[in-house]
């Protein structure tokens, strides 16, 4: 810890030493976070207060976005679980709509917990989700829209056949452990599929269930996949083309798609996937040779993001995938704040062209809250050397570097113990001096850097190719010792000897949620700052390697704040 901070202190001074370039813009167009509320955000999704977790129900209807979530109406913690409901034209701006399911019939009468929309033919949306039962059992059950030439879907109708799908004695399904359906999706015997989240001792279990009519359900003999990582909550299942940044329909199974299986892990909250086959006779997910399955695998968001889901969003052709974000703070701060957890800025989602892994980019839509913009091309960043980048807002931004390394050869030797790269990134945080790196970001730092959040990369040689680590460093993104300030971190599988390497973050008062190699590795921070907040936040871009490295190019802008309460 002492030597942590002694080269911290080093590092500053090699800062200073370097001096500070600053960049203008011209104008500025913003409205601050209040003093008394700094952590709320400008333009990622939260309601005005109490509770908030995982989207769900989220589609698009006769063009318009609906994103239903697990909302507490009566505070800031968990509980009283009902289904808020906001709509969007743009997935920017948010119209908030009262709660659209909340517990009115045995079947959910102590909670409405995930669930996911399915679009019927005739372009009719069927809402699939948990309730919670008198006896506090997990059933699953069926709402429809009261009116579909509403587009705003402003009311819903429960089935009177709930719950569709129940634990009973013959089934032996596990009462606590049995939630959150899935989008369905129609195989070739003319019968719409669900999954649905379970677990068996450790065996975390996606459990099928086949309808003819969405009503009347009847689980499968097998599950869809299985592995001994514990529950999975809010599975995900969907096809990507092999090809291509678009996306198909949830229903679409071809030789020109994979497919994919996200769980998130009750144990870990992480949200974890693999990329596979599926074979919609046997109703079976296998995932390619060498998936690893667990939370070393490969997860959507190496921070903090969890309970995500996607859909098709037939007006674009894409598929987009929204997450929730949860606190790092303590309950008792939640409840003084009065409000807890938010969600991602909507992804889009596509599969690399290794095959091997997803790409992940915040929509194009959401470019449109840029203001201010100011950037900087060809400058070197000597080692030991920081650039501040003024004229934004700092606190409410969108970043976007790349980096161009001339001398590889010069990178570290990467040791064979290091292949934890979270633990990695504790261990040679943003004050550690390297080689090549730490290079990066830093968000929401006060004047003279006591606090901020370090966005950086590393370079090692590994054999005869290069690694490149990733990190979110928050260990001085505060100096409230009560929040969770673990450093993030994952390697990312980019060819840095022909291309660059790019860094986007998008910074939110007190959310940092970044994309590393266009999208290859995402991190998300939450981060609670005390000295750097609205105003008194600022940007800078750093070096604290030996070895020189250049920003090819640095955009920045300000970001209006979006409408969305
Ligand atoms: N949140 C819901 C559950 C789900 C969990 C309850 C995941 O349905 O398993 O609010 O965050």
């Amino acid at each position: 810890m002492a030597n942590s901070h002694v080269a911290f202190l080093l590092f500053l001074a090699l800062f200073v030493g370097h001096g500070v370039v600053e960049l203008q813009a011209s104008h500025h167009v913003y409205s601050y976070a209040s003093a008394k509320q700094p952590y709320r955000t400008g333009y990622h999704f939260q309601p005005p207060k109490n509770w908030i977790n995982d989207p769900n129900g989220i589609m698009v209807y006769r063009g318009v976005y609906h994103l239903f979530y697990q909302y507490n109406p009566k505070g800031a913690v968990w509980g009283n679980i009902v289904w808020a409901h906001s709509t969007s034209k743009d997935l920017v701006n948010w119209t908030p709509h009262k709660p659209a399911i909340y517990p009115s019939q045995p079947s959910d009468i102590n909670g409405c917990w995930s669930g996911s929309a399915t679009i019927l033919p005739g372009g009719r949306p069927a809402i699939l989700y948990t309730g919670i039962d008198p006896l506090n059992r997990q059933v699953q059950n069926l709402a429809i829209p009261k009116n579909l030439s509403d587009p705003y879907l402003r009311e819903w109708i429960k089935s009177p056949k709930n719950p569709l799908m129940q634990p009973t004695a013959q089934n032996h399904i596990n009462a606590s452990s049995f939630r959150d359906p899935t989008t369905a999706w129609f195989g070739p015997d003319k019968k719409w599929r669900v999954i649905v989240g379970s677990k068996v001792n450790s065996l975390g279990l996606a459990m099928v269930f086949k309808s003819k009519d969405f009503v009347n359900w009847v689980q499968s003999k097998t599950p869809l996949h299985s592995a001994n990582t514990g529950m999975w909550e809010c599975p995900d299942f969907y096809p990507v083309p092999v090809k291509g940044q678009n996306g198909v329909d949830t229903s679409v199974n071809s030789p020109y798609v994979k497919h994919v299986l996200k769980t998130s892990l009750d144990e870990t909250k992480h949200d974890l996937y693999t990329i596979g086959s599926y074979d919609n006779v046997k109703d079976v997910y296998t995932p390619d040779e060498g998936s690893v399955e667990g939370d070393s695998g490969l997860r959507y968001d190496y921070g903090k993001y969890y309970a995500s889901k996607t859909f098709f969003d037939n007006v674009k052709n894409r598929r987009i995938l929204m997450g929730w974000i949860n606190e790092s703070s303590s309950v008792a701060d939640d409840i003084k704040k009065g409000w807890s957890g938010v969600h991602a800025i909507p992804r889009k989602i596509w599969l690399a062209r290794s095959g091997k892994q997803l790409v992940q980019w915040p929509v194009t839509e959401i470019q449109k809250l840029r203001a201010n913009h100011v950037s900087l091309t060809n400058k070197t960043l000597k080692g030991g050397s920081v650039i501040e980048v003024s004229g934004i807002t700092a606190a409410q931004a969108d970043v976007d570097v790349s980096f161009e390394i001339a001398d590889l050869e010069k990178a570290e030797v990467l040791k064979p113990s290091w292949t934890n790269p979270q633990l990695l990134c504790s261990q040679k945080g943003a004050s550690v001096k390297g080689r090549l790196g730490p290079f990066g970001l830093l968000v929401l730092a006060s004047d003279g850097l006591k606090e901020n959040t370090a966005v950086f990369f590393r370079i090692f040689k590994s054999h005869n190719k290069y690694v490149v680590l990733m990190c979110s460093d928050q260990s001085r993104s505060s100096r409230n010792q009560d929040n969770d300030k673990t450093p993030y971190g994952a390697f990312l599988d980019v060819d840095i000897q022909h291309q660059k390497l790019s860094l986007r973050s998008l910074i939110d008062h007190s959310i940092v949620e970044s994309f590393g190699g266009g999208g290859k590795v995402c991190i998300t921070s939450r981060v609670y700052p005390t000295l750097a907040i609205n105003k008194a936040a600022h940007l800078y871009a750093f070096n604290n390697g030996t070895q020189s490295i250049k920003i090819a190019e640095l955009n920045a802008w300000s970001m209006n704040t979006a409408k969305i309460n």
